[in-house]
Formats: structure tokens, C-alpha cells, sequence
């Protein structure tokens, strides 16, 4: 990895580094940006590289979006989604994806449960990422975590974590999806399935960090995967007619659940063999964490404590950065 990729200063958070400085490394030029201004990026201390920006020609394009208006499935009990068939527009799906596996930092995650007496080894069956910071405190202009009330720094044992802001190539999106849905985010978490084992398996995202009632935005892009919805068990006699749902989404489409669906519904990604899932799927939520623990609880999982992985395109999948 160039040196010259490294995080410079917290001044630097939201300017580029000086284009003399940027060294070619082949593996960031595509062949489409080959005549493109020299890229710029979002720099913070807490990134293992510095995250490029995305080209102008994508951000014109996908300032487009929603690229359809949604459905809305709500007539089932406590569902209460809009799904965007797609949200991003077509000519991008392709370069945003290619853009973001080859330009985000991934993370292999794994923790342990404690069950009873038992520990037992989580190896998370994904890559996962995350950038974000909860309600109670903001990025200062210069990347330092500080009050969302006062604004004073809040120290480095305010958190367990070190937050990441979310970069710019990421931004673009999140102020879309506010603007067209009035919803609110503070977090982007991002998983990448390399094919069709990587998996997640039922849960709903109902944690109490989240608040009452929590919209989540929810995009895919690259390969189609099957997303399985199942109504929590309940006693009432209704629920146990509650179909199951299969929404196969596909790349640029977008759902906001909302209302009582994560507190009543749960939501996987199963693994699947053949079709496209081996071409790999990247999947982008937007939520809003309102305490420190949200915080807390999203580093540890989709960040934990190993090595970073990296999109290598001459080889064809991601690979453990040394050092990092
Ligand atoms: O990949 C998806 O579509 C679902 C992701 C998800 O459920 C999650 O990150 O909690």
C-alpha cells in the first residue's frame, strides 16, 4: 500500500490530500477514470487508508434518485416496508459497486458468545463495515468526536470504539435516502457478501439503542439474493397465518422498513448455491443509533479487532491487509 495513502492530519478530515502527492497505485484507477480530475478523499485517523470520493459522473447520476417511486407492503400484520424497485439509477449500479468493494475497508468479525457456562466462536459469514456516530455526539469539522450538545470533545474513554465518519462516497446516499424518505441516519453499516455462503442469518434489527420504531434503509447492489421475512412467534391465533415473504432484491433497490416491522418480523439472507450470488453483493443500511452503546455495539460487530480486508482485483476477491 502507498505511504502516500495514509491519514494525514484531523485538519485534513474533509479536504483531499494534495493531488502531487497521490501516487498511482493501479489497483485505484480504473479504466474509466482515466481522464477524470485527480481524485479526492475522505481522511480520517481512525481509517486504515484514506476512502476516495466518488467521480462526478457517478454523483450526477445517481443525484437522480429514487429511480421509481415505491411499493408499499404494508397489508400484512406489523409489516410495514416501502420498496423501491430500484432507487438507484441503472447506468450506476455497476461503477457504485465496483467503486465501493474496491474502496471500502472490509473486516472478517469475530466475537464470542457466552451461553450458560459455554463460549462459543462467532465467525461472521460476511464481510462487514461501519461508519457512523450516535445521538449524543457529532464529528467536529476536524473529525474529533465531540457533545452534540456542548461540543466539546468527549475524550478517548467516552467510547470502547473508535467511530469512523461516515465518508463522503457513502454520504452522497445517506442525504439522498433523507431527503426522499424524511427519515433521519446517523449510521451507514455495510455488509459484502463474496458469494452465495456468506449469509445472515434471522434476526431483526428491534435493539433498544435503535429507539421505538426504527426506519431502516436497506440497499442492494451487485448480485440478487433472496431476502426472507418470517413474523415473530406470537400466541395470537392470526399470527400463525402470517405468510412467510421472499422480496428477491436486486441491484440498485432499496427498502425502508419502518413502523412495528422490526419489532415483529425478522429478516435473513440465506446462503444460496449458483445463480449470481458468486458475483458478490454489497448491502448498505442506514440507521439512526441514539446512545453510545449503539455505537459500541455496531464497531464490535461489523468492525471487531482483526485485520482489514481489501478488494484485490487482480485476484478476484478480498485479502487480508498486513499491518493495518
Ligand atoms: O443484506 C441484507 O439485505 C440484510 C442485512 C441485514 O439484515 C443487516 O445488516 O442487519
Amino acid at each position: 500500500m502507498a505511504t502516500t495513502k495514509r491519514p494525514r492530519t484531523l485538519d485534513s478530515f474533509f479536504s483531499p490530500p494534495p493531488s502531487k502527492k497521490i501516487k498511482a497505485d493501479p489497483q485505484d484507477t480504473p479504466v474509466s477514470d482515466t481522464l477524470a480530475e485527480p481524485r479526492q478523499y475522505s481522511v480520517h485517523p481512525t481509517y486504515p487508508f484514506n476512502i476516495a470520493q466518488l467521480p462526478a459522473e457517478i454523483i450526477a447520476i445517481l443525484n437522480f434518485a429514487p429511480a421509481a417511486e415505491p411499493t408499499i407492503m404494508n397489508s400484512q400484520p406489523d409489516l410495514d416496508l416501502l420498496y423501491y424497485q430500484p432507487y438507484i439509477p441503472k447506468d450506476v449500479w455497476s461503477p457504485l459497486f465496483d467503486f465501493l468493494r474496491r474502496e471500502l475497508p472490509f473486516y472478517r468479525v469475530k466475537y464470542t458468545i457466552k451461553r450458560g457456562p459455554t463460549e462459543t466462536l462467532i465467525n461472521t459469514p460476511r464481510f462487514t463495515t461501519v461508519f457512523g456516530l450516535d445521538e449524543t455526539a457529532r464529528f467536529s469539522p476536524t473529525g474529533v468526536v465531540v457533545d452534540a450538545t456542548s461540543g466539546k470533545p468527549c475524550g478517548q474513554t467516552s467510547y470502547r470504539c473508535r467511530p469512523r465518519p461516515i465518508p463522503e462516497c457513502i454520504d452522497v446516499l445517506r442525504r439522498l435516502t433523507e431527503a426522499s424518505t424524511g427519515c433521519t441516519f446517523n449510521f451507514a453499516l455495510v455488509n459484502y457478501y463474496a458469494t452465495g455462503s456468506d449469509s445472515i442469518s434471522y434476526h431483526s434489527d428491534d435493539e433498544r439503542f435503535l429507539g421505538t420504531d426504527p426506519a431502516i434503509a436497506s440497499f442492494t447492489l451487485g448480485a440478487k439474493r433472496d431476502f426472507l421475512l418470517k413474523h415473530k412467534p406470537t400466541e395470537a391465533k392470526h399470527e400463525s397465518e402470517v405468510k412467510a415473504i421472499k422480496l428477491p432484491l436486486a441491484s440498485g433497490g432499496m427498502i425502508l422498513m419502518k413502523g412495528r416491522t422490526q419489532s415483529n418480523w425478522l429478516h435473513s439472507i440465506p446462503k444460496r448455491k449458483g445463480g449470481d450470488a458468486d458475483k458478490g453483493r454489497i448491502n448498505i443500511t442506514f440507521r439512526r443509533a441514539m446512545v453510545k452503546g449503539g455505537t459500541e455495539n455496531y464497531y464490535r460487530y461489523n468492525v471487531g479487532e482483526g485485520g482489514v480486508h481489501r478488494w484485490n482485483e487482480a485476484r478476484g476477491e478480498m485479502v487480508e491487509e498486513t499491518g493495518k
